[in-house]
């Protein structure tokens, strides 16, 4: 074992709270969905049944109605806004009202996998109820945030994109009063640089969406028939879709021929609406704003994470090769979350250029499902290196390759983990 991989276990280990695993210490002291996902993936390199266990305890938040909420607040801590005293939801274990990319299907499928590989005896019965809370919540995405039945999911708050500042929602939170019933009380800018975080104003209309849906009574049609903030949006769906098909296959391992009937119809509803946003002119896919109805044109990672879920047409993916590389030309560190070339771009602020460990993972996944393995290289041995450098932070500064944010950062951890056993 390298002494990077040892460390990144240690973090892993640090960051541990009793069968799941905090982002890292203090800015971020709950379980958060995407990240647990990521991390299981991670503890499936070398201990499985700890991997299921993260799950496990993830899933101990699923609502009645399938959804599976961004953070579940196991133990209290006062050193993160918004506590479960703004999200006032009623789940037995104490959650926000919200949810974030579906990565949980595609993690259990690898956990399995790995589980499998190693003899586990208890596989197929850790499996099984962790397939059917994924199950639940794919028909939770379906009927709660695509009740026309586009095939494309939307997301009521930027949260839910995981992406929480991007660009992309510039246009629609701009039509989000910034007036709030809550008070506003940050508590990240007293643990990193507030330079590197989203502006006052942007956590002014994040808390405005949490007072609307929160006076909703969480209820998933009053919050759509409400929302200010409505984005049917294409790196969610192609997550959710790279799940469906994996939990479609999990469904035939498992002998439940029904569900994956229903999940196949579910994948190509998708599949057919994500392939529908693609825009030749901008070489990526695009989001729709189903508010305004207008394309979200900003640029950012998102366009390029349908690789994860499509296989695209030889003439479309030289197209989004292309552009991925005059986005990724002369960084530091690629590949970043805006282009620097953009307006909106700032090279420390969060989602508004960084490079991610975790979207470098997803991406480098589509490059290879595409067959583009030079270019998917290339940015497996960036992220790599990018952590060798400057140690497991939160994101990268894509001009100077500084590592930025949060320390000691377990979905870092997780991807260098991945990343570094998995050359093409
Ligand atoms: C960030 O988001 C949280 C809200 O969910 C925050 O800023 O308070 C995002 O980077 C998100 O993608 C991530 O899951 C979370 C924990 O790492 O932090």
């Amino acid at each position: 074992m390298t002494d990077f991989i040892a460390k990144a276990r240690a973090i892993l280990k640090t960051n541990d709270r009793g069968g799941y695993t905090v982002p890292t210490d203090r800015l971020y002291p709950f379980q958060w969905n995407w990240d647990s996902a990521f991390v299981a993936m991670g503890f499936a390199a070398y201990d499985v049944s700890r991997a299921y266990r993260e799950l496990e305890r993830l899933a101990e938040g699923q609502w009645a109605d399938g959804m599976i909420p961004h953070i579940v607040f196991h133990a209290p801590s006062d050193s993160y806004f918004p506590g479960p005293d703004v999200w006032r939801t009623s789940h037995a274990t104490q959650t926000s009202g919200i949810t974030q990319p579906p990565v949980f299907g595609m993690a259990l499928k690898h956990v399995h996998d790995a589980a499998l590989a190693s003899g586990l005896a208890e596989a197929d019965k850790r499996c099984a109820p962790l397939f059917e809370a994924a199950l639940r919540w794919h028909r939770w995405w379906y009927a709660a945030r695509d009740p026309e039945g586009t095939g494309l999911v939307a997301l009521l708050h930027p949260w839910e994109s995981g992406s929480d500042n991007s660009p992309a929602w510039d246009i629609a939170m701009a039509r989000v009063p910034t007036t709030t019933q809550t008070v506003v009380l940050r508590k990240d800018t007293g643990h990193v640089d507030q330079a590197m975080r989203p502006r006052d104003e942007d956590y002014r209309r994040f808390i405005h969406l949490v007072d609307i849906y929160a006076a909703c009574g969480w209820d998933p049609k009053r919050q759509w028939a409400a929302a200010p903030f409505k984005i049917a949006e294409v790196q969610t769906t192609a997550i959710l879709l790279k799940s469906g098909e994996e939990l479609e296959r999990l469904a035939d391992l498992l002998g439940r021929a029904r569900e994956a009937d229903e999940l196949r119809a579910l994948n190509a509803l998708s599949r057919q609406a994500l392939m529908a946003q693609w825009r030749p002119h901008l070489r990526r896919f695009v989001s729709r704003d189903l508010i305004s109805g207008q394309d979200v044109e900003a640029p950012t990672q998102a366009g390029f994470i349908p690789l994860l879920a499509l296989d695209l047409a030889p003439d479309l993916l030289d197209a989004a090769c292309a552009e991925m590389e005059s986005w990724a030309n002369g960084l530091a560190v690629a590949f970043p979350s805006t282009p620097r070339a953009f307006t909106g771009f700032e090279a420390k602020r969060y989602w508004r250029g960084p490079v991610w460990g975790v979207i470098n993972w997803l991406l480098i996944a589509g490059l290879r499902r595409n067959h583009r393995d030079d270019l998917a290289e290339r940015l497996r041995v960036a992220t790599i290196q990018a952590v060798e450098r400057q140690g497991f932070a939160e994101y990268f500064d894509p001009l100077t390759g500084e590592g930025c944010g949060g320390l000691d950062f377990s979905w870092t951890a997780a991807a260098y983990i991945e990343l570094s056993r998995n050359a093409a």
